[in-house]
Order: structure tokens, then sequence, then C-alpha cells
């Protein structure tokens, strides 16, 4: 009785203090910081005619008397009975917006008649309870404006229909009039081709077991279109490449107070989730000091340590649409002249690349100008002593970027002058691997070259700079869509003092107290189990067994007495 009176009490000083702690935490959110803007909305009208307007497209660019099927993705395995989250096949959403695994997409063109056609599993009570709400045929209308829609139970019976060149009618009365002499599927570019093999695998054994037909690969045609972006995507991509900023951002303001890599990695897909991204486009690369010069380190487990350069390539990914950019930046919050030499030449590569990208430019030629600058600046830093020769490899072994959409190394011809609408990378780098001078070939011409630049390259050693920009064509040139983002090294440097400032105020809750840690005692008391059990406080439940090891733990003396020191 007496220490339920006291249980009590305790939850209304307690619940006073999370509302004052609540307070404090608004209010010291860090201005420096651009949240992300409101996710941008679509009518229903609005997203029906872009989707049309698509499909259209396709049509006009098919031959009459073809058929066009587009089969969603299957689930893939991650391990046992467990599958990785569902993401549709990327053509399949381009032009349905459906995210219904076991969907079908036929396109019918016969002579100058389009029509369209949605196979698409019927709704089922037992799957809807363990996995949620499916499509309904009204649904799947209203989302996609395909108006045909068959059970998808018969798409075998439809491909069967297919193979032996006869039409199709669904029980429910829909006919299918496939056009009878060209076959599209999306299929592998070749038969090395690996990823076009492993994603439209399905696609590739249908079309090989079909006789009769001409079968052509429909990637071309929509490579093409979603080479271009509509107003509509540059929408969605801009959406993505903000939240992928503000978690830039965060990662700036918080890097000095990380002691791992995946702390960093934590805040940046935390913003993620918090800004509701769907996932990231690619696994975020958060490498310090050495492991910047890894072009693809995800293992987040290295250290971060104070007067290393953190290089992070992150990427939200938005309703099907990627963000990719990468920032490097000093973890104490100031460039070294060696670090600040490197980062120098990338971002003058990136701004001359930049300068002359707009339609009509090809994108080979934009890559080069890059080239050109690293090639000048690393001669300059006595990295390499021929610039005519392929020496730079040594330190730039990549591309200069790639389009960008729904892959992050989007679909599309690079040969194709560049065009308002387009989407690409800018992103140069410079890496000085520790071991990169004991891998070149034992020639007298290599081995020159190793004598006269190691006294450099020991003074540039582990530095890894890669800076990665988001550039969208406009009809003039370029717009800059990650233009939020410092880039500059007095941006950079600027920006981190003053977000890394602003972001002080939850060292303590990041550390030592999660957003459950809402009781701020001093001291530690005994509470009877029914109130460390299902008490709501401010619609929050805390967990029993909740376990902070931290200095300011509230519960660890309580329960577990064993942790109450820290880990
Ligand atoms: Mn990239």
């Amino acid at each position: 009785m007496k220490l339920k009176f006291w249980v009590a009490v305790l939850m209304l000083v307690s619940i006073g203090n999370f509302h004052i702690e609540a307070e404090t935490i608004a209010k010291a959110e860090p201005k420096a910081i651009r949240i992300t803007p409101p996710a941008p909305k679509f009518s229903d009208a609005e997203r029906q005619t872009e989707l049309s307007r698509r499909r259209a497209e396709v049509f006009k660019q098919m031959k009459s008397n073809s058929t066009f099927i587009l089969r969603s993705s299957e689930p893939r395995n991650y391990a046992g009975d467990v599958d990785f989250y569902y993401r549709q096949e990327n053509n399949l959403y381009y032009l349905t917006n459906l995210k219904q695994n076991g969907t079908t997409l036929v396109l019918v063109k016969n002579g100058e008649s389009n029509q369209e056609f949605l196979f698409l599993p019927k709704r089922n009570p037992q799957f809807e309870t363990w996995n949620g709400k499916m499509y309904s045929n009204e649904d799947a209308q209203k989302i996609s404006g395909v108006k045909t829609i068959i059970d998808s139970s018969e798409t075998q019976n439809f491909l069967q229909a297919v193979k032996d060149q006869k039409a199709f009618a669904a029980k429910d009365g829909a006919n299918i009039a496939v056009g009878v002499e060209t076959a599209y599927f999306l299929l592998p570019f070749t038969e090395g081709d690996s990823d076009g093999n492993a994603e439209f695998r399905r696609e590739s054994e249908f079309s090989k077991s079909l006789t009769g037909y001409k079968i052509e690969n429909a990637r071309p045609i929509v490579d093409s279109l979603r080479q271009i972006k509509s107003p509509y995507e540059i929408k969605l991509m801009q959406h993505a490449i903000d939240i992928t900023t503000e978690a830039q951002m965060r990662s700036m303001g918080m890097v000095r107070r990380a002691k791992y890599e995946y702390e960093v990695q934590a805040e940046v897909e935390y913003t993620f989730r918090r800004r509701n991204a769907d996932y990231w486009g690619y696994p975020s690369i958060v490498g310090c000091g050495p492991n910047a010069t890894t072009l693809h380190y995800v293992e987040s487990q290295g250290g971060v340590r104070q007067g290393d350069l953190m290089l992070m390539d992150v990427g939200a990914e938005y309703d099907h649409y990627t963000a990719d950019v990468t920032r490097t930046y000093p973890v104490n919050g100031k460039f070294s002249k060696e670090q600040a030499e490197i980062y120098q030449i990338v971002y003058d590569a990136q701004e001359a690349a930049a300068k002359v990208a707009k339609p009509g430019a090809t994108f080979k030629a934009v890559g080069e100008t890059a080239t050109e600058v690293i090639k000048d600046g690393l001669f300059r830093l006595g990295l390499i002593t021929d610039k005519k020769s392929d020496q730079y490899r040594v330190w730039y072994m990549h591309g200069f970027g790639h389009w960008l959409g729904m892959n992050v190394h989007d679909v599309g011809s690079y040969g194709k002058p560049l065009q308002a609408g387009m989407i690409f990378t800018n992103e140069p780098g410079i890496y000085i691997r520790e071991d990169a001078l004991e891998y070149l070939p034992k020639t007298p011409e290599w081995q020159e070259f190793v004598e006269k630049v190691r006294p450099n390259f020991e003074k540039y050693k582990n530095i890894g700079v890669r800076i990665e920009d988001d550039l969208l064509v406009t009809p003039n040139g370029v717009e800059w869509m990650t233009k939020n983002l410092p880039r500059k090294i007095s941006e950079i440097e600027a920006f981190m003092a003053r977000a890394s400032k602003e972001m002080a105020f939850n060292e303590s809750t990041l550390e030592s107290k999660p957003q459950l840690a809402v009781l701020n005692f001093d001291t530690s008391l005994f509470l009877n189990d029914d109130f460390l059990f299902n008490q709501s406080l401010s619609g929050k439940t805390i967990r029993r067994g909740w376990i902070n090891s931290g200095k300011n733990a509230a519960y660890s003396g309580l329960r577990h007495l064993e942790h109450s020191a820290g880990e």
C-alpha cells in the first residue's frame, strides 16, 4: 500500500519531468540542419495521367501485332522462411505503380489498337491476416489506371495460350487476342549479363520456349523512357535527395561524438526511416580514415578518429527512386592541409564537369573534363609523373558518374548526348590506398614511378575523398539537386562547427538515454514489477527488461545491477 503510494507520486513527478524534457528537446532542434520538406503529393488523376502517358509511350515504340508481358519480381530469400523486404520490379512499377507480388502487366498492340490487361492476385483473408491488405480490383484500377483486371490464378493459362498462339478467354469474360508477330519481354542484354539473367530469369526462360514469334527485348524501350525524368519523377527524386541531404547533415553534426562508424551509419538510416524513406537505394558506405579508400566499404565496424576524414556515400529510396550522395568531411570539423589539398582537386573536378554539362554534351566529354582536373591536381602534388599516361588510375579508379533513378546505376545509354530531364551523378574521387604502390606491375617504368611518387604518397597515404552530387540536366545546363548540402571546404567547416554545437544537446540522450528514458532519476530507486511492466507515459510503453547501460541509467540500477557500471 505504502509502496504503491510512492510509486504514484513518482509517476506524477516523472510525467512532469517528461514534459519538461520533451519541451527542451523540441526547442533545441538544431537549426543548421535542413529538415526534409513534406513529401510530394499527387492526386489520383495526376498519377493515372502520368502512368497512362508512360504506357502510351511504350505502345508507340512497340511494333504492330505485338505483345509485351511484364511480370512482377519474385520475393527474394533472406534465410529460411524469411524473405527480404519485397521490392517491385522497376519497369512494372514504372508502368503501374503497383507493389503487389504476383502481378503481370500485358500490353497488346493489334494493328493500331492498344489494349492493357493486369493479372492480379485475388484478395485472400488468410494472407491478409498475416501480411496485410492486398489490392482489390478497384484499388489496382485506381492506382494504375489499367481498367481490365484478371485473376492471377489464370496467368499460367494465359501464358500457355501465348505459347499456343491462341486467343485467351478469362473466366470473368475478358479476352486477350495476343499480337502474334512479336513478343516483348524484359530480357538480359547478353548471355553474360549476370544482373539481367538474375533479374529476368523467368522471362528469359519463357521467351526461349516460344516458337512462331519474333522475340524482342523490351528494355531498350523502357530504358530510353526512364532515362528522361518527367516533372512527376523529378519531384520524387528531389524528395529522396532531400531526405539524404538531411541524413548527411545530421551525420556531420554528430560525427565528432561518434566512436564507431556504425553509429554514424545509424544516424543516417535513422533519418531515412524518420522521414519515411522506403529503404536505402544501396547499402550505406560509411568509412573513416583508411576505410574511406575502399570504394564499396559497407562493414562500418571501424573506429571514428579525430584527425581522420569520414567518407559517406548514402542514398535514401523514396517511392522507388533513389538518391546517391557522397560527402567527405573531417571528423574534428577542420581539414588538415593534406586533406584539403586532395579535397580541393576533387571539388574542382566536379565544378569543371558541371560547367560543361548541358544538352548536347556527351557524358564521356563531361567525365573527361573531370579527369583532366584530377590529372593536373595529382601531377601538382607529385602523385603522378606523366599526365598523358594512365597513371592517374592508381588513385582515381572508378568512373566519373552514372545515370540515377529507380536504380542507383540507372538504365539508359551512355552514348546519347545529354538531354533535359536526365539525372546523373557527378562523383570524381581520389583514394590514396595504403598498399597501392605494392601491386603495380614490376616493370622499369612503374618502378621509376614508385620511386618518384613515394615521398608524396607517404604524405597523403590513407586519405580517401569522393564528392558526389546529383545533377539534373536543364535546357541551359544543370541543376544541382544536392545544392542544400555543404560542399565547399569553408562551407563544410562552418556548417560542422554550428551543427555540432547545436546537436550537442542530445549528447547524453544519444549515448545513454534512448527515447524511452523519460524518467530522469538521479538515484537508484526500487520500483515494483507493476511499474516496470506496461506502464504508458504519454502513449509510450516502457518495455519490461529494457536495459540502459550508460552513465545516466534510470532503470539499470533497479533490475540489472550487473550492467549499471556500463558495458
Ligand atoms: Mn554513385
